[in-house]
């Protein structure tokens, strides 16, 4: 009995040689979000972003990958003009509440903030991805990174969504 089991097994591990024949290059791991319609490059430099604007139809998802070629750590946050204003100044105020240690305000790949605003923190010289989706119930949304004075450096740029 054992033995037979065994054989079975030590067959099914010389099928092995799998690796390397190439996968795919499917995204679909795990689909926490509905299939990508648009994938974008960003670029967050220190104090801009390339492009600085888009268009998007409403119920577009849209996966941002956004490269850090800058020398400082950047962020790429969504939301209406009133929630990066209020996201600003919680970074503001978390800066100033524990000297310069910036951790509390991070962001990890792709999460939702407290206020559901999709973010992302970008190290230097590194590339994040953030998927999102464009509302029905908004025509402009803004992009921006919020650490203190990025914004208004530049670090902003206007979402538009039209169509529908
Ligand atoms: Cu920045």
């Amino acid at each position: 009995m054992r033995k037979t089991l065994l054989t079975v097994i030590a067959g099914l591990a010389s099928t092995a040689a799998l690796a390397g024949a190439g996968h795919s290059n499917d995204d679909s791991q795990a689909s926490d979000h509905p299939p990508i319609d648009r994938t974008l490059a960003f670029e967050a430099g220190d104090m801009w972003f390339t492009p600085d604007k888009l268009a998007l139809t409403p119920g577009e998802t849209v996966r941002f990958n956004i490269t850090n070629s800058g020398q400082l750590e950047h962020e790429f946050v969504i939301g209406d003009s009133e929630a990066q204003m209020e996201h600003r100044e919680m970074m503001r105020e978390m800066a100033n509440g524990n000297g310069h240690d910036m951790s509390a305000g991070h962001h990890g790949e792709g999460e939702a903030d407290a206020d559901n605003m999709p973010a992302v923190t970008i190290p230097p010289g590194e590339t994040a991805t953030l998927v999102w989706t464009a509302p029905n119930n908004a025509e402009e949304v803004e992009f921006a990174c919020n650490i203190p004075g990025h914004y208004e450096a530049g670090m902003n740029g206007a979402i538009q969504i039209e169509g529908s």
